[in-house]
């Protein structure tokens, strides 16, 4: 499951957006509280699989959302040790576009650029004070005893650290193999891949559409943008809440009327998965139809263990069919006897789409 920790400074529509994704629609959120949702990844492969085994059950894809109140004054340091954060895989900035004079800006004016890059400093500055900590740390354990391991992760923690000193962050860093591993391991936020989500005013909707293009131009976000691991979706959180209430035919004319293809739901839980290189794979049967996320380039006995490590210990092969072959031949029958089943072993790279039916010894 992919994890994505939502900031922003106070009343960006960090809540909003949290109720659009999750659907959650309870109580309104007390300040300092952390929430924790999930949400529901659409995908019209499932929906297609689903109509061809007929399942008991149909299970999608999900996508965890934490939201916390804006940490007022503390930044994003009050973050740095909130679960939903340091283990997030990817990070949500709600950026505030919408001008409304109800809700009241902590800076006084409505300015996107500017609250980008604020939040890159408080986030640089967050990592800044962990990455210090840990070389402490490492500093000490290396005087007690010497290790290749440790030192490799001092030699890391120093990059980090001129890097951050620079104002970069680190998901900017060029890192490869083991490195990228051990900075993963180190939970910094600005290490994460990071998502801004650009939230519109009602105003602007119409004139923007889905185009991140044209937001980015409106908002002066263009060249923050242009940074590396950085993706943006615009939307307007309250529209896009109000559409998500309506039965499916009237969202999908409102959508239309405002010249949308997809809603803001689909578009921010796809550009995750851009992000983040994530892609999907299926397994089907009349029992259950299923959607599992991976990261592009796993191997199938790795990717057989996100359904469960003893299918991953116990990996023989796998069967796998190509979602668009099952599709065109319509049974999985008629697949076999056309040879697109094929044997693969747990090198494989999984494909996206792929409909994999793993054998296993106990
Ligand atoms: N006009 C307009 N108002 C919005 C939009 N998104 C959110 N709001 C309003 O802005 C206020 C704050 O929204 P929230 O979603 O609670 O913001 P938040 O980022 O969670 O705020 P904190 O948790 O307090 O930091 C609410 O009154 C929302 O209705 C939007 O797109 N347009
Ligand atoms: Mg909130």
């Amino acid at each position: 499951m992919l994890r994505a920790g939502l900031i922003g400074f106070a009343s960006t529509g960090k809540t909003t957006l949290f109720h659009l994704m999750t659907g959650a629609r309870d109580a309104p959120r007390t300040k300092g509280d952390v929430h924790i949702g999930i949400s529901k990844v659409p995908d019209a492969r499932l929906d297609a699989l689903t109509a061809m085994y007929n399942p008991r059950k149909r299970v999608p894809a999900t996508v965890e959302f934490t939201d916390a109140a804006a940490p007022v004054r503390s930044g994003a340091q009050a973050l740095v040790d909130v679960a939903g954060y340091k283990n997030a895989d990817a990070l949500v900035h709600v950026v505030r576009a919408f001008r409304s004079v109800a809700v009241a800006h902590p800076s006084g004016s409505i300015d996107p650029a500017r609250d980008c890059r604020a939040m890159e400093d408080e986030l640089i500055l967050a990592d800044l004070g962990v990455t210090e900590r840990r070389l402490e740390r490492v500093d000490r354990d290396l005087k007690k005893s010497r290790s290749p391991e440790l030192e490799r992760e001092r030699d890391l923690l120093h990059r980090c650290r001129q890097a951050l000193e620079a104002g970069t962050p680190l998901r900017a860093l060029q890192l490869a193999g083991e490195d990228l591993k051990r900075l993963r391991g180190f939970q910094l936020l600005s290490a994460k891949p990071l998502l801004v989500v650009i939230n519109l005013d009602e105003a602007d909707v119409a004139g923007v559409g889905a185009s991140v293009e044209r937001a980015a131009a409106l908002t002066g976000l263009t060249p923050f943008l242009e940074r590396a691991a950085t993706r943006a979706v615009a939307l307007c959180a309250t529209i896009e809440l109000e559409i998500a209430q309506l039965e499916p035919p009237d969202a999908a004319t409102f959508l239309g009327d405002l010249g949308l293809a997809e809603s803001g739901l689909d578009r921010v839980i796809r550009a995750s998965y851009d992000l983040l290189g994530y892609i999907s794979f299926f397994t089907v049967g009349e029992d259950e139809c299923r959607a599992w996320s991976i990261a592009r380039g796993t191997h199938a006995q790795a990717a057989a263990g996100e359904i469960h490590t003893d299918i991953q210990r116990g990996f023989i092969r796998a069967e796998v069919v190509a979602y668009d072959a099952l599709i065109a031949r319509g049974s999985m029958a008629a697949c076999r006897e056309h040879g697109e089943v094929r044997l693969e072993g747990k090198e494989y790279v999984v494909q996206d789409g792929d409909i994999i039916n793993f054998r296993f010894a106990t």
